[in-house]
């Protein structure tokens, strides 16, 4: 795993790289082993939210932890087994955006476009809530499969902040679940959550802005053309609107091929390696 130097330090206790924490009841990490998964999972978010903290606690890897935003660059892959299934599990990058342009969150961006996730866990830093919520409505535009992981709930708690996790996931459409990751409070949960909509036991109802009138055409008619271009391409939609909202770099991965690469982008792979294509 490389890393590179902070962008900026946020003040948060002592960086502790958990050592030791028992794994949750049911819960078998697999380690760097991700032969025969039955669901890929990927975690993403905001940098420094504890995501490569709770891809630990999971799959039992030491990914790089510390106090300071984008010490994951590349995308990190584990396993683990829970009730009688096998999951791949992807620690991403941090970004704040779909619509981010740094390689990094380039790489996030990707992933959770074109991946083909079974479940994407977003991971929120419940500190500040209203800034990671940016990204998981973004991530709720483009797939339901999602679960919030209400992170850094110990710190919250020494800020006086609370949050009502069951309205939000009201509002959200989506399990919440709230967690510390360095002690892995909560995984039990998140991961039994993680589970039921991986396998579509748990349907969720994702928040969405409605596109109306002739815009909703023009994003149909679009899409079915990118459809046509790109056969394969996972979120078609997403890309027609980011086209017709102007985005020049959607533009230029249309125009510069780099989208038919990622339609067939073998790597990513989950359906191929599971034998499930
Ligand atoms: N107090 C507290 N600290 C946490 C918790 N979860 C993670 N941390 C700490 O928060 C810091 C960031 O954790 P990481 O797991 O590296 O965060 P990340 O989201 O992977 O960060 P990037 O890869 O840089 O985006 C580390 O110092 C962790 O030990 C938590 O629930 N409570
Ligand atoms: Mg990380």
């Amino acid at each position: 795993m490389t890393t590179k130097r902070p962008r900026s330090i946020r003040p948060r206790p002592l960086p502790v790289v958990e050592p030791g924490v028992p794994a949750p009841s049911g819960l078998r990490r697999l380690g760097i082993d991700t032969s025969e998964f039955d669901h890929v999972v990927c975690l993403a978010g905001n940098p420094n939210t504890g995501k490569s903290t709770v891809f630990n606690a999971l799959t039992g890897l030491k990914q790089h932890v510390g106090n300071w935003p984008g010490k994951t660059v590349a995308r990190a892959e584990g396993g683990f087994e829970y009730g009688g299934k096998r999951y791949k599990l992807v620690d991403l990058p941090g970004t704040y955006s779909l619509l981010s342009a740094s390689t990094d969150e380039e790489i996030a961006r990707d992933f959770i476009l074109f991946g083909r996730p079974d479940c994407t866990i977003i991971v929120a830093d419940a500190t500040v809530l209203e800034r990671n919520l940016n990204l998981t409505l973004q991530i709720l535009e483009i797939t339901g499969k999602a679960v919030l992981c209400l992170n850094l709930m110990d710190e919250a708690k020494r800020k006086g902040v609370k949050v009502n996790h069951r309205r939000l996931a009201r509002e959200l459409g989506i399990p919440v679940v709230p967690t510390v990751a360095r002690t892995a409070h909560g995984m039990p949960e998140l991961i039994e959550a993680v589970a039921g909509v991986a396998s579509g036991e748990v349907e969720t109802d994702p928040r969405r802005v409605r596109v109306r009138g002739a815009a909703a055409d023009a994003v149909d008619e679009l899409a079915a053309l990118i459809e046509e271009s790109y056969p394969g391409l996972p979120n078609a939609r997403w890309v027609a609107l980011r086209l017709l909202e102007g985005d020049r770099r959607v533009e230029d991965a249309v125009r510069h091929g780099e989208l038919a690469e990622l339609a067939g982008d073998k790597s990513f792979g989950q359906l191929a390696a599971s034998g499930m294509s």
